[in-house]
């Protein structure tokens, strides 16, 4: 394959003049598999981007999506409908934690994360509560990269050029303890009462009656898999309820069956006012997100306004698109009938057992893990963070294995569909890439 011209492409989240010199490009991909541009197979050891959780070139989802486009390539989705849209939604909702009962269709999570803030702050208002505007997000919490959210996220290198994104905003502690919980399996044990730093600091802080939702992700994917200790969440729930708080979930990576369930939500049985999903929707094949919501809330809008006037000014012009709304029925097909959640839960056991064999290998300092996601932290190299993971990563793609790296933590999130032996095969990958790195 010739390589393209690549200058005009200004690359998203990446090093582009280091790209550039040596790039890696994928040209196509079936199953378990990309193909590189030299015809190589590369394991997907992190489903695309968290995403592809049915796997590559799924042939259900590939037809639906291509008839869907002969048939209905768009319709506007403001004051007009298509049957998709609705069907799409009652199929999402049937599937949703019980007690979510209407779904806002967006393009992205962090389109998700913006609708939930924006109805989060918009129901306090509308039933009447509108000293309800402050909101409260987590240390090293990731809700993508437009403004709402990057305000409650707290990735630095993410924030560093925005000091000024939302006014009325302040974050929790991150639950993140590798000395006392280096190389837990699944659930860590140390680290429920941080989830008490809500009522006795922020909500001492603020006043109680000026915060409208807390936002966190179940699992704090994008930062190197910080998974709730025990008790943290039901904690955060049940002080979200004493204050009349709303609790957003930020599911685009939990969501369809990465932690080994359906839902986050499910997982550790908390169930949040609100819930932001993407990504695993479509198996990342049409760009699609997702807002649910307690019918409580759907309601407040419907009471709040006459019945000709739009209760909720928001939507984009692709909400509901029909190419999404195809993929996304065929998707949830595909994982119902395959029982991937299941298989996601059956194949955690010997994914944990294969990735806590880690632990022996060079520079590993931790290893966390819940259903098929993985975290590998490695130590730090001498006054260069990142260079130890950006090494261990490249190897990894140099022996056929795509991993995602964030700092100096590699993390693994493989299609649902993964065999045993290709759990083997990419942790032992990743253990030979660590002995050939410095
Ligand atoms: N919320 C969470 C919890 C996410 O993980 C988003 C929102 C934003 O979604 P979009 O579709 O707008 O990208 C995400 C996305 C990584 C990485 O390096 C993770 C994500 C995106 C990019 C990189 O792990 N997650
Ligand atoms: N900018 C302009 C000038 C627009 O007209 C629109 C939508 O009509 C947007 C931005 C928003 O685009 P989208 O609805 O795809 O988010």
């Amino acid at each position: 394959m010739t390589r393209p011209d690549m200058n005009a492409l200004w690359m998203p989240f990446t090093a582009n003049r280091h790209f550039k010199r040596a790039p890696r490009l994928l040209v196509s991909a079936d199953g378990m598999y990309y193909t590189d541009a030299e015809g190589r197979p590369v394991l997907d050891g992190a489903a695309g981007l968290w995403c592809v959780n049915a796997g590559h070139n799924r042939k259900p989802i590939v037809s639906a999506i291509q008839q869907q486009a002969a048939r209905l390539d768009y319709a506007p989705p403001f004051q007009m409908g298509h049957p998709l849209a609705f069907e799409a939604a009652t199929r999402l909702i049937d599937m949703a934690p019980t007690g979510l009962t209407q779904a806002f269709f967006v393009n992205s999570g962090s389109e998700a994360v913006e609708t939930a803030l924006k109805i989060a702050l918009a129901y306090h208002r509308v039933r009447g509560d509108a000293g309800r505007v402050r909101l409260i997000g987590r240390e090293r919490g990731y809700h993508g990269v437009n403004f709402g959210g990057l305000a409650v996220g707290g990735m630095a290198g993410n924030r560093k050029y925005f000091p000024q994104t939302l006014p009325m905003v302040d974050h929790l502690r991150h639950p993140l303890d590798i000395e006392k919980n280096a190389f837990s399996r699944g659930i860590p044990a140390h680290g429920g009462e941080l989830a008490d730093e809500l009522e006795q600091r922020i909500l001492t802080l603020h006043d109680p009656s000026t915060i409208a939702a807390v936002i966190v992700e179940p699992m704090q994917g994008s930062t190197g898999v910080i998974l709730p200790p025990e008790g943290y969440l039901q904690r955060l729930r049940k002080i979200c309820d004493k204050y009349g708080i709303l609790l957003i979930f930020d599911e685009v990576i939990t969501g369809f069956g990465r932690l080994g369930t359906d839902w986050g939500s499910n997982k550790f049985g908390v169930l949040p006012d609100i819930l932001c999903c993407a990504k695993g929707l479509t198996s990342g094949t049409v760009p699609m997100g997702a807002v649910l919501v307690k019918p409580e809330i759907y309601q407040a809008f419907m009471d709040g306004t006459p019945e000709h006037v739009i209760e909720f000014p928001h939507g984009y012009t692709y909400s509901c698109h029909p190419l999404a709304c195809a993929a996304a029925i065929a998707t949830l097909d595909l994982y119902r009938d395959e029982g991937l959640f299941e298989r996601a839960a059956s194949l955690a056991s010997p994914f944990e057992e294969a990735a806590h064999r880690l632990r022996s290998a060079p520079w590993v300092k931790d290893v966390r893990n819940l259903g098929l996601v993985a975290g590998i932290e490695l130590e730090t190299r001498n006054g260069a963070p990142g260079q130890r993971g950006l090494a261990a990563f490249l190897k990894c793609w140099e022996m056929g294995l795509m991993v995602r790296v964030t700092g100096d933590t590699l993390a693994v999130s493989p299609p649902l569909i993964i065999s045993e032996d290709e759990i083997d095969q990419l942790f032992s990958t990743i253990a030979g890439a660590l002995a050939a790195i410095e």
